[in-house]
């Protein structure tokens, strides 16, 4: 019973977060046997100012938050303590872009697969809250564009 309340609990705040901040269009890159690194991706959107400080999957031995950056022309990602989400301002997550890295893969992530993964959102206040999302796999190829081609060129 009190195992049961406290799932209750989990359900109740994380809905609540999912109004703060508004996930939309999670995925994950699809990986290749033996891959050990790979992307999710998402727009988040925040109510009042906000950061995501932390990220997990089960999939995952290690999150980390990343940015891509440019470093003597070359597009280099680096981790960051958090991702800054201004409140009413689209943060786009995106390959080339701000990514949650999902780093000592456990297996092959394959298209289709639904990956869970905990947002951790820090609020002005200094308050956490955990978010989990279920982000689709899909591969890299069914991107419309592919932004960090892009950047490469254009630096
Ligand atoms: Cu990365």
């Amino acid at each position: 019973m009190k195992h049961l309340m406290s799932i209750a609990l989990v359900a109740l705040s994380a809905s609540a977060w999912a109004q703060s901040v508004e996930i939309k269009d999670p995925w994950v890159r699809a990986t290749v046997a033996q891959q050990k690194a790979t992307g999710a991706f998402m727009q988040l959107t925040a109510k009042a100012d906000s950061k995501l400080v932390e990220a997990k999957s089960p999939v995952a031995g290690v999150v980390e938050i990343h940015e891509m950056a440019m470093d003597n022309n070359v597009m280099k990602m680096r981790q960051i303590p958090g991702l800054a989400l201004p409140a009413g301002k689209t943060v786009d997550l995106k390959p080339g872009g701000y990514h949650v890295m999902l780093l000592d893969l456990k297996g092959q992530v394959k298209e289709g697969d639904v990956v869970p993964v905990t947002l951790v959102f820090e609020g002005k206040d200094g308050k956490r809250e955990n978010v989990e999302i279920k982000a689709p796999a899909k591969p890299l190829a069914n991107m419309p564009a592919m932004p960090a081609q892009g950047e490469h060129k254009h630096q």
